[in-house]
């Protein structure tokens, strides 16, 4: 693999390392991403599933379409980025891992203090009195889970387009990008905000900013170096490189 002697020399040294991901971290696993060629989003608009108003219009088909998603997620596997990342948490002082990912699949992988900026498909939370919920019981006859303490209809704790992130959590994020050192992004198309936004934050205060991804993105003009690959190759080189310098 063909890197920068910067990029290098940053492996060696840095002990302050911040990491956005996307969908395409899972694309390995097995899950689909959204903007690809056969993309989730190729067959179904977000605006008709991924926005309140959809599902309190709808919460039969957006119930279906998460419950499809997560019979997806259950029944695959983190694979050797999510580990490589799990196994660079330990190599690094500093370091903070941020997905945009809902499928659960960091943590899977045993990443800890994962900021989750869209949510969590695991997690769930009724809209009426809030009361957070993991396990949803669905029948075929009621796709829509109930609350059990009021009854009102349960939703999925994952953020929807038009929908503010979750509390602190992107602040978190943001004090992350600030003081690190090395950013990478990796795995997703950087178009949606204010997610998109960290790459640039941490290039601004003068981290050395790396994409890995499989084709040029909305940022590609604004990252220091881009490495064109699948992460599951990648990651798992740059996280020996730094292994073998820590000794
Ligand atoms: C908000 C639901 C404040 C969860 C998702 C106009 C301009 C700028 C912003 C906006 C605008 N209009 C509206 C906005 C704001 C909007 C937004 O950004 N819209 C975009 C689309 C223009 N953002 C919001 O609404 C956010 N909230 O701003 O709140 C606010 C609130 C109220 C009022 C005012 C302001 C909330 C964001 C919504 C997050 N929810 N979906 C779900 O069901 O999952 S977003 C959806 O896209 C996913 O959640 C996902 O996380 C996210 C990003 O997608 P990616 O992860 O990048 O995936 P993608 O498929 O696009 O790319 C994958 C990449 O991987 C590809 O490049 C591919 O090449 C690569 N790849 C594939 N395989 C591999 C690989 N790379 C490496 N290895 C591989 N093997
Ligand atoms: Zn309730």
């Amino acid at each position: 693999m063909n890197i920068s002697n910067k990029l290098c020399s940053l492996l060696h040294t840095t002990e302050s390392i911040c990491v956005l991901t996307g969908a395409g971290i899972s694309a390995e696993s097995g899950v689909e991403t959204f903007r690809g060629s056969n993309g989730l989003w190729s067959k179904l608009k977000p605006e008709e599933l991924a926005n309140f108003d959809a599902f309190i219009r709808n919460p039969d088909l957006v119930w279906e379409w998460y419950n499809y998603r997560k019979k997806i997620i259950h029944d695959v596997k983190p694979n050797p980025a999510h580990c490589a990342l799990a196994h660079l948490q330990d190599l690094v002082k500093d370091f903070t891992l941020i997905t945009q990912n809902i499928d659960n699949l960091h943590i899977r992988a045993g990443s800890k203090n994962v900021l989750e900026l869209h949510g969590n498909i695991e997690r769930s939370y009724c809209i009426s009195c809030g009361k957070s919920v993991t396990h949803v019981e669905v029948t075929l006859e009621n796709k829509v889970p109930h609350c059990s303490s009021c009854h009102g209809i349960i939703r999925p704790d994952i953020v929807w387009f038009g929908e503010m992130l979750p509390e602190g959590v992107f602040e978190m994020a943001t004090d992350a990008a600030t003081r690190c050192e090395l950013f990478l992004s990796i795995g997703t198309s950087a178009v949606v905000y204010p997610a998109a936004n960290l790459p640039l934050i941490a290039r601004k205060q003068g981290a050395y900013v790396v994409e890995i991804n499989m084709e040029r993105t909305e940022i590609s003009n604004s990252v220091d170096e881009t490495l064109l690959g699948k992460a599951g190759e990648i990651l798992p080189q740059l996280v020996k490189m730094k292994e073998e310098i820590k000794g």
